[in-house]
């Protein structure tokens, strides 16, 4: 079998090309890709944990979290170290391999940093893979973060260079670049995806995707999110307003232009149904973010999930990826 050449080299008219396809043609190609690179019945499951939650200086016009908006959010001080690892145990009971902890920060503090230390190392004393997102990462929190044993960081670049002024204005796009550099320089793990339904055009989706292709290296895991509309933000009346059939074009179009990452149906499961998932899934998504809770928002109870893995015949990756 020929396994699909790994490109960093795409135009954006190859990628509007693709991602505008017919429909099962585009399934047919990312089908297809997709069984070259992994068991088509395999997803691989991360638990999330939001470790300190609220009260964040940005701006991002999606997010519940900032303190620009009145999302009726409560903020909080951040979790213990022993609060932490239990959920992180009990996460690794139900099959999740990899844990994620996220911080409403736009970058760690260097108090709270050590803390984040300690809690990487707990989590891989219990044999689990370690993830975090805590914002921009400077050259020396990222060796730390490294040393401690962290094997993913995630950082979004949300959507399009183009749009991106029009969701954030604290932060620039070139300012995720730099921290994406640093997490690979530090050769960590790149996990960094976007957002569909705020509002931006095929032609943005393109864009975006093709940004991720084109690294230098592609994320080794890429969640592809459905805006999740937060009260009070100014994306809350978006819901409703993106074609499902327009969400699976995106996974698939990750699918075939990075062969071997791992492509995350993320945010938003839990308004879709589970014939929408299953065509991401067909689509060559193949891992999920499994928990009742993502940072603040809810997902799918864990048994929903388990019993659509059955009725599909998926199966929870046991090893990492
Ligand atoms: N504060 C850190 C940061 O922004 O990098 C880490 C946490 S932040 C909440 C992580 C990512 O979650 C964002 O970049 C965004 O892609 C995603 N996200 C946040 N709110 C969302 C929402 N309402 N719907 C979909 N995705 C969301
Ligand atoms: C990612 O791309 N999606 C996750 C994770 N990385 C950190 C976060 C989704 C957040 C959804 C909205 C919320 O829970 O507040
Ligand atoms: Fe803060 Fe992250 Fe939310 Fe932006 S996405 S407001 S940086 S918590």
């Amino acid at each position: 079998m020929t396994l699909s050449t790994i490109r960093h080299d795409w135009t954006h008219q190859e990628v509007e090309a693709l991602l505008n396809q017919p429909f099962n043609d585009l399934i047919f190609a990312a089908q297809t890709v997709h069984r070259q690179h992994f068991d088509p019945n395999s997803v691989q499951t991360s638990t999330l944990l939001n470790i300190k939650t609220g009260g964040c200086a940005e701006d991002c016009s999606y997010c519940s979290q900032s303190s620009r908006y009145d999302t009726g959010l409560d903020k909080e001080q951040m979790m213990q170290l022993d609060e932490v690892l239990n959920k992180a145990a009990q996460a690794k009971t139900t099959g999740a391999t990899r844990f994620c902890m996220g911080a409403a920060w736009r970058n760690p503090n260097a108090k709270d940093f050590e803390m984040v230390l300690n809690m990487v190392r707990g989590v891989k004393d219990l044999g689990m893979e370690a993830c975090c997102t805590l914002g921009m990462l400077n050259d020396e929190q990222a060796a730390r973060l490294k040393e401690a044993g962290l094997d993913y960081y995630n950082h979004n670049l949300d959507t399009s260079e183009s749009f991106y002024p029009q969701v954030i204005t604290t932060r620039s796009f070139q300012d995720r670049l730099d921290t994406l550099e640093r997490v690979r320089n530090q050769g960590m793990k790149v996990c960094s995806g976007g957002i569909i339904g705020m509002g931006e055009s095929n032609t943005d989706r393109a864009q975006m995707l093709r940004t991720f292709a084109n690294l230098p290296e592609h994320p080794h895991s890429v969640p592809i999110n459905l805006l999740v509309p937060m009260e009070g933000t100014p994306l809350a009346d978006m819901r409703g307003k993106t074609d499902p059939f327009d969400f699976i074009r995106v996974i698939a179009t990750a699918r075939i232009m990075m062969p071997a990452s791992y492509v995350r149906l993320s945010a938003g499961r839990s308004e879709m149904t589970d014939e929408t998932q299953a065509l991401c899934f067909l689509a060559g998504a193949n891992s999920i973010f499994y928990g009742d809770k993502l940072l603040t928002a809810d997902n799918p109870d864990s048994q929903h999930d388990l019993m659509l893995f059955k009725r599909l015949g998926l199966t929870q990756a046991t090893g990492g990826c």
